[in-house]
């Protein structure tokens, strides 16, 4: 249990979750599941829906994921990759819709709201979920009950404790007009590695999530839920690439909660970072980085640091590129003009 967990619901891959509280499971489920909603108001303040692989060969990352997001009087926002639909109709970013804001920042798209409901989402597979307190003990789903105490979490939608992870994982399911109906999780599912020598070897690599440089963050987030979901995914796909992916899931847990574990790819060379030039690989990119402008809203929900493809530090990003402070465009009654435009304003004579 990660006590410094500060109120963040993850799930990555297709089948691992760790609630608000902090209980980590594993659940095989091939369906669309209700993740987290808020259950205690009358008319639900966000509900979020998760749309798992019907069917996933092949490494856990490679299988197609998506989200719903619902807020009162709002259509259905739809995210898969990094694009955006509400109500059927593709959203540019960033976007205001009511009292949500939605952006892409670095290698995530964010939604953060004015009432104190907060999600990033990776583009392929990782979402993350921040709430601030006044949302203890309010959400129901997948995410668990966020009240501080991890063995109450297993909560059927029926508002009962349940002792079986399948039994609580299947009653979240959401039926979706447009899709085959998909079926139950097993009572007695058991987990990818086929055998106990497999588990072995997996475990063997899986461990070097114990070790240096991991051990600067073990304080604040516990390495042995990622060590156990790196083994099912090894288990599922022994490549460099899923091994890689599940040494990232445990660093960016360290960067949400500020932790963020430096240049830990210097002991993993093989696992590449991927940022296109001009941008670097960032460990701790600020939720609301400066901007030329100065002016954008920065809403206090928000993970503490993004892990990404970002601008090296000192730049600043606009229109796609990295510029320093000096470059910025100009503004000029709502207008942006560039460095060493002249504006010649018309006299009037009285
Ligand atoms: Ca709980």
């Amino acid at each position: 249990m990660g006590k410094d967990r500060d109120g963040i619901c993850r799930s990555w891959g297709q089948h691992h979750f760790e609630t608000f509280d902090g209980m980590y499971y594993y659940f095989p489920g091939s369906c669309s599941y209700i993740l987290a909603k808020d259950c205690h108001s009358a008319e639900p303040q966000y509900t979020v829906w998760v749309h798992n692989s019907r069917s996933c060969q092949g490494s856990v990352y490679s299988c197609p994921r998506a989200l719903s997001l619902f807020f009162p009087n709002e259509d259905e926002i739809h995210i898969r990759g990094y694009q955006v639909h509400k109500g059927g109709v593709r959203l540019s970013l960033p976007q205001t819709v009511h009292n949500v804001f939605i952006e892409r920042l670095a290698d995530y798209i964010l939604v953060k709201s004015t009432f104190g409901f907060s999600l990033a989402w990776d583009g392929s597979s990782g979402v993350y979920l921040k709430m601030t307190d006044s949302h203890k003990g309010r959400p129901c789903g997948l995410c668990g009950n966020y009240n501080d105490e991890g063995s109450d979490d297993l909560s059927n939608s029926r508002g009962l404790q349940v002792d079986s992870l399948a039994e609580f994982g299947n009653s979240w399911a959401v039926d979706l007009p447009h899709e085959q109906p998909c079926e139950d999780v097993d009572d007695d599912f058991h987990g990818p590695c086929q055998s106990e020598s497999e588990m072995d070897d997996a475990i063997e690599k899986c461990s070097a999530l114990l070790f240096f440089p991991f051990i600067s963050c073990h304080e604040n987030i516990d390495p042995n839920p990622f060590v156990a979901s790196c083994v099912s995914d090894i288990c599922v796909s022994d490549d460099e690439e899923t091994f890689c992916r599940t040494l990232v899931e445990y660093t960016r847990a360290c960067s949400h909660v500020g932790y963020p574990v430096r240049e830990w790819r210097d002991s993993f060379p093989t696992c590449a970072d991927g940022c296109e030039e001009s941008f670097v690989h960032r460990d701790c990119i600020s939720c609301c980085p400066p901007t030329c402008t100065f002016e954008k809203e920065c809403l206090g929900t928000n993970l503490h640091c993004l892990d990404g493809c970002y601008c090296p530090d000192g730049l600043i990003l606009q229109n796609g590129t990295c510029i320093a402070v000096s470059q910025c465009p100009c503004v000029y009654h709502g207008t942006a003009y560039p460095l060493g435009h002249v504006l010649e304003q018309g006299c009037s004579v009285w």
